[in-house]
Order: structure tokens, then C-alpha cells, then sequence
């Protein structure tokens, strides 16, 4: 994420120069500097940040590394766009709200690129019309074909895919989630041992409304994300395959052909034109002065209900959740 970002600082957003990288792996850093040319390079992000050279930073390292590299950016008065999840746990992204609150500035923009997405943005609209009258209930689908990463265990599903809906549900609806209960079928074969995958997690929220959401990060075909609302006198779908290509393919064996279209095989494919606008509209903000999009509190909040949904995984019964008032 970090290289892609990296390319479309330097190649696709107005308005900002690429100056420095930095991560730890010299081998990959070094071959992306050369690619973008010109750029310097830091082994440690500390020393990116304190640099003079930077006036404000993208942070796509682990999330385990954010706080320190979050409260870095605020000490220096930077402005940062932090990656999700804000911080691991609910702790440490208070500890990052209170340091932006206590230097006096908005600094923080969460990476929730799905609300910069042009068809989240129409669902929103639609949502806020009324037209459709009191939204009811929201069905969230997330698969992934499959994830690399060695680490990505059970709570990473929660942490790391299922925050994306905990962000996209409070946004939608407007309003907090109360509740979250994470439920699970015998887990596909695909998964690594011990690995909870797929896993559904039932949300409530403040005024009553359902939020269903599958998780499944070995689904083996590609990347869909879907959205269908359910209001009292209507219903929206978004994120069907939008290619519009329709495809004929015969069967090698000499069988029946089958029909049908590609899958966009990860996210930075199917969301590129929200992390484009994203980006920009964080460039933009930060060149004023200002935060727009998901806050440092709303990656609070997200945390907070994932440390709830982390518990629930494990015992299986619905686990509350208070929001702290702003
Ligand atoms: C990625 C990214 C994707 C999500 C993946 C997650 O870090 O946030 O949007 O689909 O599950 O691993």
C-alpha cells in the first residue's frame, strides 16, 4: 500500500511533491526511490518525520508501529493520512486523539478511502435523501481472494478487513453502533490452521438498525465488496462487478462455454479511484490547513467496536459497546 500510495503522490495528485520514503527493507525502498527517482531515503520513519523537508506524511507500516509514528507527526505539527486501523487497540487510539486535541490542531485523516469511493458517496446520498424512507438495515459482503501476510490470524479479520464496515456502517447510517456479535461457520479449508475465516458480524446501532457483515479473506475468486441497503420503501445495491464487460469463455475440455465478467483481484484495484480522490482530498485539506474525511476520533471509535468484536470472536455472544460522547 505504501509503494502504491508512493507512486500516486508523485504521478496522480496535484498540488504535492514526493520527497522522501522510508521503511526498513532496503531492498524494496531502494528499487522504488530509483523507479520515482530523485527521492530520498530513510531506514527509520522517525527520521522521515523530523525531516524539514516533509511537510506531511503517509503512514502505510503496520498498525502496530502507528501510535509512535502518529504521535511523531503530531509532535512536529504535520499532517498525517494514518492508514487503517487507526492504532491496534481502543488505548492507544485514545492516547492519539488526546495528543491532536492537546496540540490544538486537526491533524489526523484516517484511511477509510471507501467514503472518497463514487459509489459509496451516491449510496450516502441516496441514504440521506429520506426517499427511501428510514434505512433499516445494511448487508455488507468483504472477500478477499486470499492474504499473503503470515499474520493475518483470526482478530486480524476483525482489526484489519472488518473495520472497513465498522467505519462504512457508522458513516452510512449516521449514528454509533451499540453492539457487535461475531459468529462463524466451519471455517474454509482455505484458511491457515486455526484461522476463523469467514467470519459474520451482526451489528446494532444507537436507533435500532441491523448491520450484517461477512468477512472472507480466502474466498479464492477475487475482491468483492458489496453494499445492499434496506429501507422502508426501498433497497440500493452497490459495488456489483462494474466493468460492464460481458465475456464468453469456452470450455477447454470441449464442454458447455459459461458466461460473465472479471473480478477486480484485490483493493487497490477496485477501490483506485477512492484512494485517487482520497488522497487528493487530503493534499487539498492539508494545504489548508484542515482535516476533511474519517477523523482521529472515528478511528477511535472503529477500534473501540473491533476490541469489542476481538472479544465477541472469542466468546461468541453479542459484546456492547459505549461511545464516548465527542
Ligand atoms: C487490507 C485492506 C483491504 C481489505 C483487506 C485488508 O489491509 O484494508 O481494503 O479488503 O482485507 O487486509
Amino acid at each position: 500500500m505504501g509503494a502504491d500510495h508512493a507512486r500516486r503522490l508523485a504521478t496522480r495528485i496535484a498540488g504535492a511533491s514526493l520527497t522522501a520514503l522510508a521503511d526498513p527493507d532496503e531492498g524494496r525502498v531502494g528499487a522504488l526511490a530509483e523507479e520515482l527517482d530523485g527521492i530520498a531515503v530513510h531506514a527509520d520513519p522517525l527520521d522521515l518525520i523530523a525531516s524539514d523537508d516533509v511537510d506531511a506524511v503517509v503512514l502505510a507500516s503496520p498498525g502496530s508501529v502507528h501510535e509512535e509514528q502518529l504521535l511523531a507527526c503530531i509532535e512536529r505539527g504535520v499532517h498525517v493520512l494514518c492508514e487503517k486501523p487507526l492504532t491496534m487497540d481502543s488505548e492507544s487510539s485514545l492516547r492519539v486523539v488526546e495528543a491532536e486535541r492537546a496540540g490544538g490542531r486537526d491533524l489526523v485523516q484516517v484511511g477509510f478511502m471507501r467514503r472518497f469511493d463514487p459509489e459509496y458517496v451516491r449510496l450516502k446520498a441516496l441514504l440521506d435523501s429520506g426517499r427511501m424512507g428510514r434505512t433499516l438495515l445494511l448487508h455488507q459482503t468483504h472477500r478477499n481472494k486470499s492474504v499473503p501476510h503470515p499474520d493475518f490470524r483470526s482478530e486480524m479479520i476483525v482489526r484489519d478487513s472488518l473495520v472497513h464496515e465498522i467505519d462504512c456502517a457508522r458513516w452510512l447510517l449516521g449514528e454509533e453502533i451499540v453492539s457487535i456479535q461475531v459468529i462463524s461457520p466451519t471455517p474454509t479449508s482455505h484458511a491457515r490452521e486455526g484461522v476463523v475465516d469467514p467470519q459474520i458480524a451482526i451489528l446494532r446501532t444507537a436507533s435500532g438498525a441491523v448491520v450484517t457483515n461477512e468477512v472472507f479473506v480466502n474466498a479464492r475468486t477475487g475482491y468483492e465488496v458489496r453494499v445492499e441497503a434496506v429501507a422502508e420503501r426501498g433497497s440500493a445495491i452497490i459495488g456489483r462487478p462494474a466493468s460492464g464487460v460481458y465475456t464468453t469463455t469456452a470450455d477447454p475440455g470441449g464442454g458447455d462455454g459459461s458466461w460473465g465478467g472479471p473480478i477486480d483481484p484485490d483493493y487497490r484495484v477496485r477501490f483506485e479511484r477512492a484512494y485517487d480522490l482520497e488522497v487528493q482530498a487530503w493534499v487539498d485539506a492539508s494545504r489548508r490547513g484542515e482535516v476533511v474525511g474519517p477523523t482521529s476520533r472515528d478511528g477511535y471509535v472503529s477500534t473501540l467496536v473491533c476490541t469489542a468484536g476481538m472479544q465477541s470472536l472469542a466468546s461468541g455472544v453479542p459484546v456492547a459497546v459505549e461511545t464516548p460522547g465527542s
